[in-house]
């Protein structure tokens, strides 16, 4: 019999452990397949941060480090300096990389470290039960603003990939939702480059990721993907922001 389909190796055979219709599977998925194509299983090492995908190093089958809430930008700088042969990665939410850890996030991208940030931007704090975070859209309900975010209080969302394409030192910067199989291998796409920015190019690459976290949003898996799709789009524009390896091959 053909075999059509199969995990990759660069997962373990734990079930995701996510709620029904969260986009981090997905996303773990797609880490697994481009490691597995790229052939960096042996040599890659994951910074896993705090949140929802805390653990996924029970569903990642190679090297993980464990980080503090927002310090994987840090820890990924250490030991791709200590360790320059090695590919190293970090798998972030957006409270973890665009809150707590947004000084760690500017920082790495202006001195244009050579690591891949995998960044899922699900617009909440997920784990800790759908509080505002930076990336919150306008009018949003969420559990500490029940009435939507009001952006005359709270500022306006943080798009990171715009501003992080916007610094010097960074190579490659690119957003995809996770919403629909074409920009799901869309995202692949961009994935497999934002490792390459580093692989070749010696570079910062990143990678945001929209996701749904049903849960907190209170609606239904493909309800949340609709959601996404209407609401976040808009705020968050897809497409690559800045790929100065094509610039440099062109
Ligand atoms: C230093 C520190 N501060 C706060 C927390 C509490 N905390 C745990 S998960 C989390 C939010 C995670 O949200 P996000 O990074 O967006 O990931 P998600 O759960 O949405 O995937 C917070 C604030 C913590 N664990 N450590
Ligand atoms: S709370 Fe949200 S981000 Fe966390 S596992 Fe559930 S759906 Fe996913």
């Amino acid at each position: 019999m053909q075999l059509v389909f199969n995990k990759p190796e660069s997962l373990t055979v734990n079930p995701f452990t996510y709620c029904p219709g969260c986009s981090h599977g997905i996303a773990h998925r797609l880490v697994g397949e481009v490691i597995d194509e790229m052939q960096l299983r042996e040599k890659i090492v994951g910074v896993s941060t705090i949140g929802c995908s805390v653990r996924c190093w029970r569903n990642f089958d190679f090297d993980i480090v464990q980080g503090a809430h927002g310090r994987g930008m840090a820890v990924a700088t250490g030991l791709k300096r200590a360790l320059p042969d090695q590919v190293i990665f970090t798998y972030q939410g957006d409270g973890d990389l665009a809150a707590i850890g947004m000084g760690e996030t500017i920082h790495a991208a202006v001195r244009g470290e050579a690591i891949t940030v995998v960044f899922i931007n699900n617009a909440v704090f997920g784990a800790t039960g759908g509080q505002l975070a930076p990336t919150t859209l306008p009018g949003q309900w969420t559990s500490t603003y029940p009435k939507g975010r009001d952006v005359s209080w709270t500022g306006s969302p943080i798009n990171m990939s715009e501003i992080l394409a916007g610094l010097p030192a960074t190579t490659y910067i690119a957003r995809e939702a996770l919403t629909t199989p074409k920009n799901v291998l869309r995202a692949k796409k961009y994935m497999r480059k934002a490792f390459e920015a580093q692989t070749l190019h010696g570079g910062f690459g990143l990678v945001e990721l929209l996701g749904s976290c049903p849960v907190n949003l209170k609606l239904k898996p493909v309800e949340a993907l609709n959601w996404v799709e209407k609401n976040m789009i808009p705020q968050y524009p897809l497409g690559e922001f800045k790929d100065t390896g094509k610039e440099a091959a062109s």
